[in-house]
């Protein structure tokens, strides 16, 4: 697979596409100084991200967990959109059917102006209440420990989807639906190995799509793809529009 080579083949087939899906991860806000979940920047206080990212570990210790999401919720206010997430919002203007699916929880994209898109693991500016499970927008920075619902005075927990749970069915079923009908899919920073995102590559192949990597390193996916370009983000897509 070329790591470069393939860009003025991608050029062209984004030039010419009518319907183009994009899939992001973590490595698209590394650009903007958001820490991935696998690098070596990925732990907090010596816990792994995938061990404070379950419904089990917020039932046993919900001020932990509540701590690390005011950890990350500080960080991630200090930071904004990069090069990459600008890049999407030009090609959801000019793409006929665009569609954007992001892991992310970071707000970033549609912080940058994005609007067709899928927030498939949650997002961090929204808490949930863990009764009567009402979503609020909430933007406070440190939220106070522990945090309770406005509505009902029950705990609330963070508005992200934790290993284990289902994917809002609205969202997974909109964000198959564009995987499976697009002409050129995207895929840029994400380390490929967190279903159900991990599956896209393959199902866009097989829907004869033309399959995009766009990352740093090679990943489980960079074997799928017809064109892997090694790169950052805030580089390499720019520059393919
Ligand atoms: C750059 C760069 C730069 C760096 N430029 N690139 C099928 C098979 C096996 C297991 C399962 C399965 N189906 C479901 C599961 C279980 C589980 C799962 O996938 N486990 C795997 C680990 C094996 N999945 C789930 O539980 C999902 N639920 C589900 O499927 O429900 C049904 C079901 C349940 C149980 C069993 C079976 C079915 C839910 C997954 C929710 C994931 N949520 C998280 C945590 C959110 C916490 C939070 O943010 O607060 O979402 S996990 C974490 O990983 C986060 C991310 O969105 C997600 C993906 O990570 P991402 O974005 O790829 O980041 P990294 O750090 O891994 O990679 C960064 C990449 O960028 C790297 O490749 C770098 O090289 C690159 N990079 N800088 C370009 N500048
Ligand atoms: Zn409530």
């Amino acid at each position: 697979m070329e790591r470069s080579a393939g860009i003025p083949a991608v050029k062209a087939r984004l030039a010419g596409a009518r319907a183009v899906t994009v899939l992001t991860g973590a490595g698209i806000s590394a650009d903007s100084g958001v820490p991935t979940f696998r690098g070596a920047e990925g732990l907090w206080r010596n816990h792994r991200a995938e061990d404070l990212a379950t419904p089990e570990a917020f039932a046993r210790d919900p001020r932990l967990v509540w701590e690390w999401y005011n950890w990350r919720r500080e960080l991630i206010a200090t930071k904004i959109p990069n090069a990459a997430h600008h890049a999407l919002v030009e090609l959801e203007r000019r793409v006929e059917r665009f569609w954007l699916i992001t892991q992310n929880v970071d707000g970033l994209h549609p912080d940058a102006g994005s609007r067709k898109l899928s927030e498939i693991h949650g997002n961090i500016w929204k808490v949930r209440c863990t009764q009567c499970g009402q979503v609020h927008a909430n933007r406070e920075v440190p939220l106070p420990l522990l945090p309770r619902c406005p509505a009902c005075d029950e705990l609330l927990r963070p508005h992200i989807v934790w290993f284990g749970e289902s994917l809002d069915p609205d969202d997974l079923d909109r964000s198959v639906a564009a995987v499976g009908s697009c002409e050129v899919l995207l895929i840029i920073g994400t380390s490929g190995i967190v279903y159900p995102a991990a599956s896209f590559a393959s199902l866009a192949r097989q829907a004869g799509a033309f399959v995009v990597e766009i990352n740093l390193d090679p990943t489980p996916n960079s074997p799928v793809v017809d064109v892997a370009l090694g790169g950052r983000a805030a580089e390499v897509v720019p520059g393919l529009l």
